[in-house]
């Protein structure tokens, strides 16, 4: 039989059933057969939510079974986890990724968004980007004229407040038929967005656990929840304990094609392709820096992008 993965750790995933045995909202312990997967090998961890697998019911335990086999995924949303120099899931079988932010309360961090939308360009996923605790802007014209900037290279952007449910019925019409992952640094609203579009879910809020979670790599695993009743259905993956996000699978040199903008402008530099956008001469990523046409602070994110990617490589 097969089912989807919603949750796990530890080697133990729980497997939500395509056909409920229990005919109840069961979800199956599973372990993986055999201790290894076929077609997961060098990630830090076989399985994410999102990914559909076929599993073998365990007779003797009700409720337990065991993952056979992964139906080979569409894509993978991935970041480099440093502690174990590996690519980690975080979600599979995306449809969109959101790049949750504030525009306070935490201050509104651009350099984490972009390491997202790098890693969602990387990946070949949609991304839009969602501001939660609208609610608290006060017109602070940087963050303004920031977030117009991710609209003018051509990023959904959306507003929104978990409090006032301010832009919700847009933000649920986004994610009607579609699997989508939630991505942002703790204390941007993750849980109570997903509490207001599924009440069922009942997440924890501001809850301390996730400060507990920083310092264990065992409890960093996502977690799908399934949104349905009358506005429609979809999934949003909700991803805990992503404080720091090292895109996966990105070459230092490479780096410039993932920032959409700078995208087209790779290889038109005097010293082509081998130019790092950095001190060259006739650099057209540079020039339009100058230019107005790449926002400096996006310049910025490259650049920093680009030292921490040449340290690991
Ligand atoms: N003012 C305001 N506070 C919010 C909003 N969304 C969440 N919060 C608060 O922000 C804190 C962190 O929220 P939480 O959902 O736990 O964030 P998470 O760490 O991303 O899951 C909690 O105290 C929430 O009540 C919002 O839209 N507006
Ligand atoms: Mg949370
Ligand atoms: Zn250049």
């Amino acid at each position: 039989m097969t089912g989807l993965i919603v949750r796990g750790s530890n080697n133990i995933f729980y497997v939500r059933p395509d056909t409920d045995p229990c005919a109840g909202n069961e979800e199956i312990e599973c372990r993986i057969k055999g201790k290894v997967l076929k077609g997961v090998e060098g990630y830090y961890n076989p399985l994410a939510p999102g990914d559909r697998v076929h599993i073998e019911l365990d007779p003797l335990h009700p409720g337990k079974g065991l993952v056979t086999e992964l139906v080979e995924r569409k894509n993978a949303f991935t970041r480099f986890n440093q502690k174990g120099m590996a690519p980690q899931l975080l979600a599979a079988n995306v449809d969109l990724v959101f790049c949750l932010t504030t525009p306070a309360s935490p201050p509104f961090r651009p350099r984490f968004l972009d390491r997202v939308l790098v890693q969602a360009e990387r990946s070949q996923i949609p991304a839009a980007i969602v501001v939660n605790k609208w609610d608290l802007h006060d017109g602070d014209y940087d963050v303004d004229e920031r977030l117009e900037d991710y609209r003018r290279i051509g990023y959904r952007l959306l507003t929104v407040s978990a409090v006032t449910g301010a832009g919700l019925e847009e933000l649920a019409d986004l994610i009607k038929g579609r699997t989508v992952v939630l991505v942002g640094q703790s204390g941007v609203g993750k849980s109570s967005l997903i509490n207001r579009l599924a009440p069922h879910a009942g997440l924890k809020v501001g809850d301390l656990c996730e400060k507990y979670e920083r310092g264990s790599h065992t409890t960093t695993m996502s977690r799908l929840i399934e949104l349905g009743g009358p506005s429609g259905s979809g999934r949003i993956i909700d991803t805990p304990g992503v404080r720091r996000l090292m895109p996966d699978g990105v070459q230092p040199g490479d780096l410039a094609l993932y920032f959409r903008e700078f995208a087209p402008l790779v290889g038109q530099c005097t010293y082509g392709l081998s130019c790092s956008h950095r001190i060259e001469p006739g650099c057209k990523v540079m020039e339009a820096v100058a230019a107005g046409v790449i926002h400096e602070d996006r310049y910025e994110s490259y650049l920093r992008l680009k030292e921490e990617l040449e340290e690991l490589y």
